[in-house]
């Protein structure tokens, strides 16, 4: 049984969401995920997400690929959660490419390329214009 670790917001869930999700999942065979905590975004973003993050965990959840879900509070505690989680894999989109190349002591990193064209940000400006 191979597990595959992944983290994100998942904030106003779009199709690039999704694609990653399934694309980590057929990296092995159980998907846990890490969902960034609302106190978390807002030291990343300088900005809180649009859903909160109970919400954001329920979505995620909700989810066929998705096997288990957790928040994520802190970016500096994932060498814990892949341990916690036994994670033989970690996944991220390329736009984090290199970022967590540390961990690669402790389990398999991999980047896959983004899905083009799609982001929260660009739906949120998208949705400000209506
Ligand atoms: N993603 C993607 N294609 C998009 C948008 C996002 O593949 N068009 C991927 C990102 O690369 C990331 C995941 O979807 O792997 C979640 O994206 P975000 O919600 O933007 O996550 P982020 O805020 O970058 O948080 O500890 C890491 C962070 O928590 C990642």
């Amino acid at each position: 049984m191979k597990t595959v670790i992944t983290f994100g917001t998942f904030d106003v869930l779009h199709i690039g969401h999704i694609n990653i999700l399934q694309r980590a999942k057929s990296q092995g065979d159980r998907l846990i995920v890490g969902i960034s905590s609302d106190a978390l975004n807002f030291a990343k973003k300088n900005r809180y997400p649009v859903y909160p993050e109970q919400e954001r965990k329920a979505i995620i959840a909700s989810i066929g690929c998705v096997d288990e879900v957790f928040i994520e509070e802190s970016l500096e505690l994932k060498a814990e959660y892949i341990k916690k989680y036994a994670a033989h894999t970690l996944v991220m989109g390329n736009d984090w490419e290199g970022k967590f190349d540390n961990y690669k002591t402790i389990c398999e990193v991999v980047y896959l390329p983004r899905t083009e064209n799609i982001s929260t940000t660009q739906i949120i400006t998208q949705i400000r214009k209506y």
